[in-house]
C-alpha cells in the first residue's frame, strides 16, 4: 500500500512528465520584439502582423511576437537597425535591404539603378543563387536570415512639375534614404538629394522643406501623398527595395528546432503574402492602384522607353562605382540571373 508520502512522490513524478517539455521553454521570453519602419496597413506592416499572427497560431502562444513600427526600438533611425538586431537590442525584424545595407554592403544591389526591369528580374534575386548567396552573408553579419518580402519598386514623386528627363530633375531637393548610393544617384541626375529617415521625411513633405521623394506607390498611398502636395509621380521603377525576415542568433539558437522550423515557415508563407499585397493593383495587368492615384487628380508619368533610357545613361557611372564597391562576382551572378530569368 501506497503511504501518502509515495502518492504525492508518484504524483509530482507523473507532473513533471507531463511539463517536461514546457520546461524546455522557460527561457523563452514573454515578448520578442520585432522591428519594421511601417506598420499596417502598408504591405510591410501587414507582412510583419501576419507573421507575428501565424508563429502565435502554429506555436500555441509559446512564442508572442509584439511588432515595434516606425523603428522606434532604435529611435526611429532605420539605419541602426540591423545594428541593433544583431545586438540583441531587437530581437526579430522584417528589414529593409536599403536600411541594411550601410552595415551589409551587398545589399546594396538592390539599389543598383535600373538592374531590375521587372518583378521577375526581383524574383530571379530573391528567390535564386543570389538570394541565397546574400543569406549567407546576411548570416555572417550577425542575423538569421529566415525570408523575402516586398517594399516594392520606388517610385519618385514631386510637389513642383512633371518628371521625363533628368534635365526636369534639376535643383530639385528630394529626401532620399540614408544609403549613400541614394546620394550618388541624385547627384549624378542632377537633384539636390537630401538624407533623412522616414521620420523626419513624413514632415519634411508636409511642410514643403523637400520638393519630392521616392518610395513604392503603397507607401505613396497609404499616407496620401497627394494630400501633402506630391501630385506629380513618375514610375520609373529604377530599384526595388526587397524586405528580409530575420531573426537575433541568440534568440533563434533559444527556440526549440521545432519552433525554429515554425518560425522558418511562417516566415515563408508571411513573405508570399506580404508580397502579394505589396504588388496588388501594380502587376498582372491589374492597374488599380495606379488608377487610384491618377483618380486623386494626380499627374503620373509613364516613361517612353527613350526617356527611360535617359535616366539609365545618366546613372550609369554610379552603377559601375557601385558595381566595384558590391563585389563584381555578385553583380555579374545578378546579371545573368535577370538575363535568364
Ligand atoms: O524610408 C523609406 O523610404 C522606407 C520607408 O521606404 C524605408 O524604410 C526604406
Amino acid at each position: 500500500m501506497m503511504n501518502l508520502k509515495t502518492w504525492i512522490a508518484a504524483g509530482a513524478a507523473v507532473a513533471s512528465l507531463g511539463v517536461a517539455p514546457a520546461m524546455a521553454q522557460d527561457n523563452y521570453k514573454d515578448e520578442y520584439r520585432v522591428s519594421t519602419v511601417v506598420p499596417a496597413p502598408f504591405p510591410w506592416g501587414l507582412t510583419a502582423d501576419r507573421w507575428a499572427e501565424l508563429v502565435a497560431e502554429r506555436t500555441d502562444g509559446r512564442i508572442n511576437m509584439k511588432i515595434y513600427p516606425g523603428v522606434q526600438l532604435v529611435q526611429g533611425d532605420q539605419t541602426r537597425e540591423f545594428t541593433a538586431l544583431r545586438q540583441g537590442v531587437i530581437d526579430m525584424a522584417v528589414g529593409s535591404t536599403i536600411n541594411w545595407s550601410p552595415q551589409i554592403n551587398e545589399l546594396n544591389l538592390f539599389s543598383l539603378p535600373f538592374l531590375m526591369p521587372d518583378y521577375a528580374a526581383l524574383d530571379a534575386l530573391t528567390q535564386g543563387p543570389v538570394g541565397e548567396k546574400l543569406f549567407e552573408v546576411v548570416e555572417s553579419k550577425g542575423a538569421i536570415p529566415l525570408a523575402w518580402a516586398e517594399n516594392g519598386f520606388r517610385e519618385v514623386t514631386n510637389s513642383k512639375k512633371p518628371i521625363r528627363t533628368p534635365a526636369d530633375m534639376k535643383g530639385l531637393k528630394l529626401r532620399v534614404v540614408g544609403s549613400p548610393i541614394y546620394n550618388d544617384m541624385f547627384t549624378a541626375l542632377g537633384a539636390n538629394p537630401t538624407q533623412m529617415s522616414w521620420a523626419d521625411a513624413q514632415p519634411a513633405l508636409t511642410t514643403g522643406a523637400v520638393d519630392g521623394q521616392e518610395n513604392p506607390l503603397t507607401i505613396y498611398t497609404v499616407l496620401k501623398m497627394h494630400e501633402l502636395g506630391q501630385t506629380y509621380v513618375t514610375l520609373w521603377g529604377y530599384v526595388a527595395d526587397p524586405l528580409i525576415f530575420a531573426v537575433n542568433p541568440e534568440v533563434f539558437n533559444s527556440f526549440t528546432p521545432e519552433d525554429q522550423e515554425i518560425l522558418r515557415q511562417a516566415a515563408i508563407d508571411a513573405g508570399a503574402y506580404g508580397v502579394e499585397v505589396a504588388r496588388k493593383g501594380l502587376t498582372g495587368g491589374d492597374t488599380s492602384l495606379i488608377d487610384e492615384v491618377k483618380g486623386y487628380g494626380v499627374d503620373v508619368v509613364t516613361l517612353t522607353d527613350e526617356e527611360r533610357q535617359q535616366f539609365v545613361d545618366a546613372t550609369r557611372g554610379v552603377y559601375d562605382a557601385w558595381k566595384e564597391k558590391i563585389g563584381v562576382d555578385l553583380v555579374n551572378e545578378a546579371e545573368k540571373s535577370i538575363e535568364n530569368r
